[in-house]
């Protein structure tokens, strides 16, 4: 069945793609680059599918030029990369190697050159080990050398980047890292992995205030949120999933929104001093959100560990998730739920009404293995259709009231999907591994036309369909 016309999008909402450095940089031990988390994590036997490290990954270090002229063709504003912390300054303090920040030199240059607007993130998971080993973001020191990190690279880049992302999913990192060892570090502390979440937002308010000071603009974070739905009416489900639902958004939103962290979750929280706070709230300019599915949560099922891609849950958590029925799923076993993309937004705009500053969608797509045909064209329609579906959800919600300024897709290319290695395919371009051969595949052409047909639409068609 043909689907109906695509809504138009304002003309000046951002188009963008979105990656990060460890998954698709390679060149790990080359020009001074420090060993990260992730390093160390995946040199342990059986934490990443089939052995798969990021020491190659897309070879994006060597073969920049090469994406970049990808992203132009594809015809994108914006283009959100994220900076390696142990590239720039190796040990996580302290000196800075030139090499690494040169890198980014040659990356920022060609981006501005090829017209795309650099958007990075400061941090995307990969902590330098020398911290890590000092205690990671348990640590709170690890959060003021974040801030010292954040002014080194803002005093260097705030003339050339007009767009700025502090940190990435601090939820993932403390829950999969911290709180059930799925990813790096590794630490399965369960409700003790807490502190790491309140030092990541300590560390996004410092890095925001160390850009600002360096002289950049233009600041907001990357938090991933999920639409929570409770397994069921019953009492037992509806507190397991708003538990749930504090644990996983509003603990990574209220604070840094409102200055307060949920007051359901005080029991779980040591006592939080109210300077802190007041740094985590420092005004941003956007907030980006991450969204790729909804979750179902219930209460916690006798003796039954949840799964989260595949890795068990602690079975004596406090609530218990549940498998959503009754939608495609993609590849990586996620549902496949657009409405659920409105309800998110949506529920952002009723929590924090005019204290929301304009979100950009800093992620948001999925993965599908399809790869290369006989013709060696790969024929992505499920992408396409993934895709389409979220951004007809995502112009619903803008219609109903939510600002949304723009919309980066994960991801450019085929990359390391951290535990699950080079087995999930998220790219808009697909990654032959052995040859490093990049192809278009038909959803990059999508985008494509689907960015230039919302730009070249004729003048006065700002509220329709395009043709
Ligand atoms: O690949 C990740 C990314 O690093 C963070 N957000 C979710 C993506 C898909 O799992």
């Amino acid at each position: 069945m043909d689907k109906p016309a695509f809504p138009t999008f304002p003309r000046n909402f951002s188009w963008g793609v979105s990656t990060a450095a460890y998954q698709i940089e390679g060149a790990v031990a080359e020009d001074g680059r420090g060993p990260s988390s992730w390093d160390a994590f995946v040199a342990q036997p059986g934490r990443v599918v089939n052995g798969d490290t990021g020491e190659v990954a897309c070879d994006h270090y060597h073969r920049y030029r090469e994406d970049t002229a990808l992203m132009k063709d594809l015809g994108i504003d914006a283009y959100r990369f994220s900076f390696s912390w142990p590239r720039i300054q190796p040990g996580g303090r302290g000196a800075v190697n030139a090499a690494g920040l040169g890198f980014y030199d040659k990356l920022v240059d060609g981006l501005l050159e090829a017209g795309i607007t650099p958007a990075p993130t400061l941090f995307h998971w990969d902590t330098p080990l020398e911290l890590e080993e000092a205690g990671g973001w348990l640590n709170r020191d690890t959060a003021e050398r974040f801030a010292e990190y954040a002014g080194i690279v803002g005093g260097h880049f705030a003339d050339r980047i007009p767009q700025w992302i502090t940190i990435n999913e601090p939820v993932v990192l403390t829950m999969l890292g911290y709180g059930a060892g799925i990813q790096a570090p590794g630490l399965a502390l369960g409700f003790e992995a807490l502190p790491a979440a309140h030092h990541l937002l300590l560390a996004h308010g410092l890095g925001v205030q160390a850009l600002r000071s360096a002289g950049a603009g233009n600041i907001g974070i990357a938090n991933n949120h999920a639409a929570t739905w409770p397994a069921s009416e019953h009492e037992e489900d509806l507190q397991a999933a708003g538990l749930y639902d504090n644990i996983a958004n509003w603990i990574f939103a209220d604070p840094i929104l409102t200055g307060a962290y949920p007051p359901e979750l005080e029991p779980f929280l040591p006592p939080v001093p109210d300077a802190d706070l007041a740094v985590i709230s420092t005004p941003i300019d956007w907030y980006g959100i991450n969204s790729y599915n909804p979750t179902l949560v219930g209460a916690p099922t006798a003796g039954e560990a949840a799964l989260v891609d595949g890795h068990e849950l602690d079975a004596s958590l406090p609530f218990s998730l549940r498998e959503i029925e009754g939608y495609p799923r993609t590849d990586f076993d996620w549902p496949v739920v657009p409405a659920a993309f409105t309800e998110l937004l949506l529920a952002f705009k009723d929590r924090y009404g005019e204290k929301l500053p304009p979100i950009y969608i800093t992620e948001n797509g999925a993965a599908f293995n399809d790869g290369p045909d006989g013709e060696g064209r790969v024929r992505d329609s499920r992408r396409i259709d993934y895709t389409d579906a979220h951004l007809r959800a995502l112009k619903a919600a803008m219609d109903a009231g939510v600002d949304v300024r723009g919309y980066f897709h994960w991801s450019l290319l085929d990359n390391f999907e951290w535990a699950v290695g080079f087995s999930q395919r998220f790219g808009l371009v697909h990654v032959d591994y052995e040859t490093q051969k990049r192809t278009p595949k038909d959803s990059y052409h999508w985008y494509q036309e689907l960015i230039r047909s919302n730009k070249e639409r004729p003048a006065g068609n700002d509220e329709g369909t395009l043709s």
